[in-house]
């Protein structure tokens, strides 16, 4: 272990979560299952594979984002930064913000997942020596203590939140993250978030229908870790992937649908399903500049400055605390 990394506490998330979780989901009308438990090892190499897909513009329009203006962002975060990261997938899009910030106090990177964790914080503290890297293993949309750095001090918290994952949240559990992500970053905190736009469905829609069927196979990838980890029996040939563009709500909703009549057995109960029917399993929402000023301003922060691609596709936005 390199010396600028803080060792890990053992911590298991409780599996019975899961199971409770989606068996709530799939006992409701309109059957849904939390997008989170996409990522197995299998979901986050799928993921991995969407991301550099052609028709899945969000991370490579992110990263160029971060290339063009990643010395404009490190200036208006400023020395003395705790730099914590909600999620800590992002190791490209890390680095490019990491390599122009300069007198950083602590990088602290957030993840539900020790093994996540501990492999992108390891991979960080090699390729910054300089940069003391305190991982935590929480869920970030509880309340978690921020760890102290030993050799600096910190001036502001400042979250990173890149992906867009935010809009990933139904809209009032954004709001909740909102507001508890400007309490924990404190006065002076900030946030420096990576938002999706709104755009045409023409370009979004395809984004997650890809033609090589990787997003097909992401999305059924969550049945057959339901099979394995809960010992579930879900055919997965007996649903179909589908994502449709919901211009009321300004999302893409992913679904599966069942082709059949049909019945899946979790821990010893029964769910029925009618052909046609489908669960939701993820909702992926696409902001107006506008939109997202508004739920910003209305949750704890202000919107201080926007950075965009020349197609305005994607925006990178520092919020500070308000
Ligand atoms: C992680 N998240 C921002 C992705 C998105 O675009 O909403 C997840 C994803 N789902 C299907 N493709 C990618």
């Amino acid at each position: 272990m390199t010396e600028n990394l803080q060792a890990l506490s053992d911590f298991s998330p409780d599996e019975s979560v899961m199971l409770k979780d989606v068996v709530r989901g799939l006992s409701e009308r309109q059957k849904s299952i939390p997008s989170l438990y996409f990522y197995d090892q299998r979901g986050s190499e799928l993921f991995d594979a969407i991301t550099g897909l052609p028709e899945y513009y969000p991370t490579r329009t992110e990263i160029a984002i971060l290339e063009a203006h990643g010395a404009e962002m490190a200036a208006a975060l400023g020395p003395g930064v705790r730099l914590v990261e909600l999620g800590s997938g992002s190791a490209v899009k890390t680095e490019l913000l990491l390599a122009h910030l300069e007198g950083l106090a602590a990088y602290v990177p957030v993840e539900i997942s020790r093994d996540h964790l501990v492999l992108s914080a390891a991979r960080i503290a090699a390729d910054f020596p300089d940069i003391e890297v305190l991982p935590v293993t929480a869920d970030f949309t509880e309340p978690f203590e921020l760890p102290e750095p030993s050799r600096a001090t910190v001036r502001r918290n400042v979250a990173f939140f890149p992906g867009s994952t935010i809009g990933n949240f139904p809209v009032a559990m954004a709001e909740d993250l909102l507001r508890l992500t400007s309490r924990q970053m404190g006065a002076g905190g900030a946030m420096l978030a990576g938002v999706d736009l709104k755009k045409d469905a023409a370009i979004v829609e395809p984004a997650y229908n890809d033609a090589a069927g990787i997003t097909a196979a992401f999305n059924l990838n969550l049945l057959a870790r339901l099979n394995r980890e809960l010992g579930a029996d879900f055919d997965l040939d007996a649903f179909r992937h589908q994502a449709v563009w919901d211009e009321h709500n300004s999302r893409i909703e992913m679904r599966l649908v069942s082709l059949q009549v049909q019945e899946v057995h979790i821990a010893g109960r029964t769910f029925h399903f009618e052909a046609g029917e489908f669960v939701i399993t993820e909702f992926s929402h696409k902001y107006s500049l506008e939109a997202f000023r508004a739920l910003a301003e209305a949750n704890g922060f202000r919107v201080a400055q926007v950075w965009t691609d020349p197609r305005r596709l994607f925006s990178v936005q520092y919020l500070t605390v308000a």
